[in-house]
C-alpha cells in the first residue's frame, strides 16, 4: 500500500471513531424534579459530593465529604491472644472434620466492627412562586462536562440552576440565574445531621462547623441496650470535626441574612460557592487532638475560589474532567438509525423501555460512560478510596456502613479504572493499600501469629483490617477471611501492567505484595496429602451442608483462598523477575504455587466450590467466589485449562442468572472472559433493569434506578463500575498474554467503534467493527513493548503488510513496537 493510502486509510479512521455516529449527548435528562435520592443526580469531584434533586420551589442538595467517618485510629492491639484459637480450630477441620467446632471456635478470633461513612448535610434553595407550577420543567446530568441543569419557568421567566464540583479548586459551584432582571428571590440554607453549629459571615456567608460521632454500630448491628451512635468517647479519641463553607456572590440584587438562611432578593444571576474539610489526617492520627485545621482549609479553598471567580472555575473544571473522560469513546450502532423512538425520552422512561425490551445502543453507551462519569467523580488522587455508595451517602447509619467490603464490593469498584483509561482514579485505592498494610501487619501477628500483612473482608478510612463482628458476634462467613489484603494487591500489580511504571513496581507494589505473600507462607499448612492448604477457610458469604445436613461455612482449602494464593504467587514471582531481586523468594514462591491445593470440578460438571463436594445451602447465591481464577484473575483460560474454563461455565449456568446488582456486573464479566458474547449482553440488560423500589430482597434485588445508581437494596455503587468493566471486557482482554479484539461481541452489537481502551503491556487499542467481525484497529504503543493481536478476522499492518498467521479458532498477529508508536491494522 502507498503512503498516501495509509494516511487517507487512517484520516478516515480516526474521523469515524472520533465523531459518534449517532449524535446524542451523553446526558442523563429528566421532565420532573426527583422524588427520591435514587432519581437525584450525582455531582463530585472525589471529595465534596452532593446529589442534586431538581426541586422548583424546594432544592435540595445532599452533601457528602469523602473523608467523613465516624471514629477514629483503631487501638495498636484489638485481641490479644486471637491467634491461640488457630491449632485447636485446625485440629477440629483436619482431623475431626467437625465444622460446628471449627465455627464456634473461629468466632473468638474476632474485632470490634468498622466505622461508618457520614453524611454532611443538605444544602436547601427555597423559592417561592406563590403556589404558581412550572411550566418547561427539564434537568439533566451532563456526563461530558460533569455540569448538572436545571430549568424551569413561571410566569414566563426561565430560571436555571447549574452545579458542578470542581477537583482543581476543591468546590461546589452552583450558578443560578433568572431570564428576567431581578426575578432572583431566594434563601439558601445547609445543615447537617450530625452534631454541628451555625454562624454567619458578613451577611453574605454561611458556616457550618460540626463533629461526626466517635462511634457508629452498622446498621445490620442492632443489639439490644445498647447506643448505636455515641457522639463523644471519653476515653479515647472523640470524633472527626468538619467545617462547610456556602457564600452567596451577586452583584445585580441583595443578600442579607434572615435567620439561620441567606436571603437573596431581586438578584439576576446569583453564584454559591461550597466547599467542605474535615480534619482527617491519617489513618493512624486521632482527627480531634492530631486532626489536621478543618476550618483554615475550608476558609482557603472557598478564598481561592472566590478569587479565581465562576468562568475560571468553570474553564478549569471542564478542562480538568474531560482530559479524563475523552480519552474513551464508544459508538454502538443503531440498527434503528435516527428513528429509534427512544431518543426522544426522558432517561428514566429509556431505561424503563430498555427493561421492557426496547433496543437501545445508545442507553448501553451512557450507561458505559456513566460508570467512568462516576469513578472521576468519586475516586481523584488525594482522597479516600470510592467506598461502597462511592461518596454519595444520606444516611447516618448507611447500608453496610458504607464501607470498604473488601471480599468484592471495593475491588469491584476499581475494575473500570486502567481498562477505561482512568489510571488516576486508581491511586486512592493504590495509596489505601499501603495504610491497610500497616494495621494488616497487626493483624497478620495478633489474629494468625503470622509474619507479612493481611486484611479480612471489611475496612473503613481507618484501615481496619481485623475480623469483624464485635469479638465474637459476627458469623464467619464474612468476618473471619483474612484473604482480602492479598487479593487487594492484585491491584497494584494490574496499575504496573497498564502503565509499564517500574520505578512504581519496585517502591510501591512489591513491597506490598511481599507482605502480602509472606502472610501466606504462614498462613497456609499442610494438608497431609502433599497439598498446602488453609484452615479455617471460608467462601464468601456462601454455606454448605454437612454430613448431617447441618449448614456450615468454615472448612478447608476453599477455591477462592486457593485461587487468591495463586494469583499472588504468580504476580509476584513475575514481579521478582522484571525486577530482578528476590530470586531465592521468587523460587520458595513458585514451589509453594506448584503445591496449591488444586481446583476440582465437581459431578455436575461444575467448578467446586470448596474442598470437597458439598451441597450449597444455598445454591443461588449471589456470591460466585470460587470463579475468582476467571475473573479477576487469570488462572483460568479457554487456553491454559480448557476443563477449569467448561466448569466455570457450568458453575455460573447452575448458579444462574440472578442476583443483586454487583453479581450481575460480576456475571457480565465472567461471561466476557468465556468468550460468550451474547450471555454477557443477556446480563448486561439484567443489570440495567428498571427499578425504583428501594427494598428489594438480597436474591433478586439487582437492577438499575432511575439515576442510574445501581439497586442493591437499596443502592452500591459497585454494579455501576462492574458494568462498565464488563462491557470494556466484551470488547477487548488482555490478561492471557495477547490483546484479544473483540472476545465477546454480542449479536446486538454487531456494529461499532470505540477509542481509547487500554490494554496490559502499555497500548491504547481504537477498534471499529462491522457485521460483527473487526475492521479495523490502531494500536498506540506507550512502552515499545512487543505487541500480540488475536482476533477472529485476519488482520495485517497497515504500514508493512505483515499479516496474521492463523493459531487454533483465531488469527494472532505478532510485532515489535516503538514507544508512541501508532499501528494501523487491517
Ligand atoms: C457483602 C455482600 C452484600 C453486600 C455487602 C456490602 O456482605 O454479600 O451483598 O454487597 O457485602
Amino acid at each position: 500500500m502507498k503512503k498516501k493510502d495509509i494516511v487517507a486509510l487512517f484520516s478516515m479512521f480516526a474521523m469515524l471513531v472520533a465523531k459518534p455516529g449517532n449524535a446524542q449527548p451523553l446526558k442523563l435528562w429528566y421532565g420532573k424534579p426527583a422524588t427520591q435520592w435514587v432519581e437525584a443526580l450525582p455531582v463530585g469531584n472525589g471529595r465534596i459530593g452532593a446529589m442534586v434533586f431538581g426541586g422548583v420551589e424546594n432544592e435540595l442538595l445532599q452533601l457528602n465529604e469523602s473523608s467523613l467517618y465516624s471514629g477514629g485510629p483503631l487501638p495498636k492491639q484489638i485481641a490479644p491472644g486471637a491467634s491461640e484459637y488457630l491449632p485447636e480450630i485446625r485440629k477440629a477441620l483436619l482431623e475431626n472434620e467437625d465444622y460446628g467446632t471449627a465455627d464456634q471456635l473461629t468466632r473468638k478470633m474476632q474485632g470490634p466492627f468498622t466505622q461508618s461513612y457520614m453524611p454532611l448535610g443538605d444544602l436547601k434553595i427555597t423559592q417561592n412562586f406563590g403556589g404558581k407550577s412550572a411550566t418547561a420543567y427539564y434537568r439533566d446530568l451532563d456526563i461530558e462536562s460533569a455540569v448538572a441543569t436545571t430549568r424551569f419557568q413561571v410566569d414566563n421567566i426561565v430560571y436555571t440552576r447549574e452545579v458542578f464540583a470542581s477537583a482543581p479548586a476543591n468546590v461546589m459551584v452552583v450558578k443560578i440565574t433568572a431570564s428576567k432582571p431581578g426575578a432572583l428571590t431566594f434563601n439558601v440554607s445547609a445543615v447537617s445531621p450530625l452534631q454541628s453549629s451555625q454562624a454567619m459571615f458578613k451577611n453574605d456567608e454561611l458556616v457550618l462547623t460540626g463533629k461526626a460521632p466517635a462511634h457508629v454500630d452498622p446498621s445490620y448491628y442492632n443489639p439490644k441496650d445498647r447506643e448505636h451512635i455515641i457522639q463523644a468517647d471519653t476515653s479515647g479519641c472523640s470524633g472527626m470535626r468538619f467545617q462547610a463553607r456556602l457564600k452567596v456572590v451577586t452583584n445585580t440584587g441583595t443578600v442579607k441574612q434572615e435567620g439561620g438562611e441567606l436571603a437573596v432578593k431581586n438578584a439576576t444571576e446569583v453564584v454559591l460557592y461550597f466547599t467542605a474539610a474535615t480534619s482527617f489526617n491519617g489513618f493512624d492520627k486521632c482527627p480531634d487532638s492530631e486532626g489536621k485545621d478543618e476550618k483554615a482549609l475550608s476558609q482557603s479553598y472557598l478564598a481561592g475560589a472566590l478569587k479565581t471567580g465562576y468562568r475560571q472555575l468553570l474553564q478549569q473544571h471542564l478542562a480538568d474532567y474531560r482530559k479524563y473522560f475523552n480519552r474513551v469513546s464508544l459508538t454502538l450502532a443503531d440498527s434503528l438509525g435516527n428513528n429509534n423512538p427512544q431518543a426522544t425520552l426522558p432517561s428514566d422512561r429509556r431505561l424503563l423501555n430498555y427493561s421492557n425490551g426496547a433496543s437501545d445502543p445508545f442507553l448501553e453507551t451512557l450507561y458505559f460512560q456513566y460508570g467512568r462519569y462516576l469513578l472521576i467523580s468519586s475516586s481523584r488522587p488525594g482522597s479516600p478510596p470510592a467506598n461502597l455508595q462511592g461518596i454519595w451517602n444520606k444516611e447516618l447509619r448507611a447500608p453496610w456502613s458504607s464501607n470498604y467490603t473488601i471480599n468484592i464490593n471495593t475491588q469491584m469498584n476499581y475494575w473500570p479504572a486502567e481498562l477505561t483509561n482512568l489510571s488516576e482514579m486508581h491511586q486512592p485505592l493504590l495509596d489505601f493499600l499501603k495504610d491497610l498494610s500497616v494495621t494488616g501487619t497487626r493483624t497478620a501477628r495478633e489474629f494468625y501469629g503470622a509474619r507479612g500483612w493481611a486484611a479480612n473482608h471489611n475496612s473503613d478510612i481507618w484501615a481496619l483490617s481485623n475480623p469483624v463482628g464485635d469479638f465474637g458476634k459476627g458469623d464467619p462467613v464474612w468476618a473471619n477471611w483474612p484473604l482480602g489484603g492479598a487479593w487487594l494487591v492484585r491491584h497494584l500489580w494490574e496499575h504496573y501492567n497498564y502503565t509499564g511504571d517500574k520505578v512504581f513496581l519496585k517502591k510501591t507494589a512489591y513491597p506490598l505484595m511481599r507482605g502480602a505473600a509472606a502472610f501466606m507462607f504462614d498462613w497456609l499448612v499442610p494438608d497431609g496429602n502433599g497439598y498446602w492448604v488453609t484452615a479455617p477457610s471460608v467462601s464468601p458469604e456462601n454455606r454448605f451442608k454437612d454430613a448431617k445436613g447441618k449448614s456450615q461455612s468454615v472448612s478447608v482449602a476453599s477455591t477462592m483462598d486457593m485461587a487468591i494464593i495463586w494469583d499472588l504467587f504468580t504476580n509476584i514471582a513475575a514481579a521478582s523477575k522484571i525486577l530482578g531481586t528476590d530470586k531465592a523468594f521468587r523460587d520458595s514462591v513458585l514451589e509453594k504455587r506448584s503445591k496449591l491445593f488444586p481446583m476440582q470440578v465437581g459431578k455436575k460438571g461444575q467448578l467446586l466450590e470448596w474442598y470437597k463436594e458439598f451441597e450449597e445451602t444455598d445454591p443461588q447465591h449471589r456470591h460466585v467466589s470460587h470463579l475468582f481464577g476467571l475473573y479477576p484473575g487469570y488462572q483460568i483460560t479457554a487456553d491454559g485449562t480448557p476443563g477449569f474454563f467448561e466448569a466455570s461455565k457450568k458453575t455460573l449456568q447452575v448458579r444462574g442468572d440472578e442476583g443483586t446488582g454487583w453479581s450481575r456486573g460480576w456475571k457480565i464479566n465472567w461471561w466476557a472472559r468465556l468468550q460468550d458474547g451474547n450471555h454477557a449482553y443477556y446480563l448486561v440488560r439484567q443489570l440495567l433493569k428498571y427499578t425504583d423500589n428501594g427494598k428489594l430482597d438480597m436474591h433478586k434485588g439487582g437492577g438499575t434506578y432511575p439515576n442510574f445508581f445501581d439497586a442493591h437494596p437499596p443502592f452500591q455503587i459497585d454494579g455501576n463500575f462492574a458494568g462498565t468493566a464488563g462491557m470494556a471486557e466484551m470488547l477487548l482482554q488482555s490478561h492471557s498474554g495477547l490483546i484479544h479484539l473483540l472476545p465477546a461481541l454480542p449479536q446486538a452489537w454487531a456494529k461499532g467503534s470505540v477509542r481509547g481502551l487500554k490494554a496490559r503491556g502499555g497500548f491504547e487499542v481504537d477498534m471499529k467493527w462491522q457485521n460483527g467481525n473487526i475492521e479495523q484497529a490502531q494500536i498506540k504503543s506507550l512502552n515499545g513493548n512487543q505487541c500480540v493481536i488475536r482476533s477472529a478476522r485476519p488482520l495485517k499492518i497497515a504500514a508493512t503488510g505483515e499479516a496474521a498467521q492463523k493459531e487454533g479458532a483465531f488469527y494472532v498477529l505478532r510485532f515489535k513496537t516503538k514507544p508512541g508508536g501508532i499501528y494501523l491494522l487491517i
